[in-house]
């Protein structure tokens, strides 16, 4: 949205409250294809878990991660100078998107569609502390449908959580004061990885739709593995969103456009080490869309390059990468029936292990296996 700005009034609440709401940053035709491909990726996802269970947790409170990788609406959201212009304000010039996922709420079963209290931090604890999560609505939330609940003053500490078994999300006593919001589409709450929220179930008649991105400094690092996180795709360079500087850097404008495009380049050869050939076919893509001045072609080229992953794999209907807790790879490790390999099992020790070499655990059941 030209001329997207964040406020002195907002920034201060990022400090103060750990969160502030835009107004809406985004129109409901801007957010259409972004919807459809939630809803395309959420049908697809219903079919994948035959396991009743599994389904439920499908069907009623879907997480539906990556979705950059397989949308061109939703890559192009995520790159919004929308977005830029928040990381600007509030982590600095140089900012990556690290995470993506959208949440649907279905209409409730039982309270299942309800998140309880948590902070982002708990599932993935960053080096740089300005890391911070945008929620977009993209349906018109209030109290009844589930509006996300937030608790004010609560980010100066990351919390004790656990384990909510009958939830399947890591939970955090319940801070006062808390404030509910009502957020129409296209508004945003932006909050720091230790603001605490929640949402209660939705009581509406129709699915609640939300999108949750989070934003940290370039090459961040989870602690206390200190590995690095997500998928690094760069919103914003010397304050400017990453299609401007791409685009002047395939032009072959000199200075710092040139310095910073060559930067992003050598930081996805850096992670992506056997993708060199994926990763100089889309830099081609990009250089002859923007010589073509094809705006459309230039940004499809973008969603590609930064949609390359060294190969991840799904193993009971999440990617192994994406998890982020130890202590939950093995919980979950635990419960799985035998409808999963033993290389898949495999794959969920050694990504428990590659976020905590010494979980006793996790080693334990590695060598079990065998
Ligand atoms: O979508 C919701 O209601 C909650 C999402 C959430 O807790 C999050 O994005 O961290």
């Amino acid at each position: 949205m030209p001329g997207f700005a964040v406020s002195p009034e907002q920034r201060r609440a990022f400090d103060e409250d750990g969160y502030f709401v835009t107004a809406p940053a985004f129109s409901e035709a801007e957010l259409a294809p972004v919807r459809s491909a939630i809803e395309e990726a959420w049908a697809a996802r219903r079919t994948e878990r035959p396991r009743a269970e599994e389904a439920r947790w499908d069907r009623l409170r879907p997480e539906l991660p990556r979705l950059h990788r397989v949308s061109d609406a939703a890559a192009e959201f995520c790159r919004s100078p929308v977005f830029a212009a928040i990381a600007a304000a509030c982590i600095g010039p140089d900012a990556d998107m690290m995470w993506n996922q959208a949440h649907v709420k279905a209409v409730d079963e039982a309270g299942l569609t309800r998140f309880p209290w948590h902070q982002d931090g708990a599932y993935a604890q960053m080096e740089h502390p300005e890391t911070l999560s945008c929620w977009v609505a993209l349906t018109r939330c209030d109290g009844r449908n589930g509006a996300m609940v937030m608790s004010p003053g609560s980010h100066t500490a990351l919390l004790p959580h656990r384990w909510d078994e009958d939830l399947k999300y890591l939970a955090c006593a319940a801070r006062e004061p808390v404030h509910q919001l009502e957020m129409d589409v296209g508004q945003i709450v932006v909050f720091r990885a230790t603001t605490a929220h929640a949402s209660p179930p939705n009581r509406g008649d129709s699915p609640r739709f939300g999108y949750s991105l989070s934003f940290s400094l370039p090459e961040q690092r989870l602690l206390p593995s200190r590995m690095l996180f997500g998928d690094q795709v760069p919103v914003a360079r010397g304050g400017r969103s990453t299609d401007d500087v791409m685009r002047e850097y395939a032009l072959g404008e000199r200075g710092a456009a040139r310095v910073r495009g060559e930067a992003i380049v050598d930081a996805i050869r850096r992670r992506l080490p056997r993708q060199g050939a994926a990763i100089d076919a889309a830099l081609r893509v990009h250089r002859a869309a923007v010589g073509a001045g094809d705006a459309i072609g230039s940004r499809r080229a973008l969603n590609a390059l930064f949609a390359i992953s060294e190969e991840d794999v799904n193993v009971n209907g999440d990617l192994v990468g994406a998890r982020n807790d130890p202590d939950a790879i093995v919980r979950e490790y635990a419960t799985l029936g035998s409808d999963i390999t033993r290389e898949q099992r495999r794959l969920l020790l050694l990504r428990a292990l590659e976020l905590d070499p010494d979980h006793a655990a996790a080693k334990a059941e590695l060598a079990r296996l065998g």
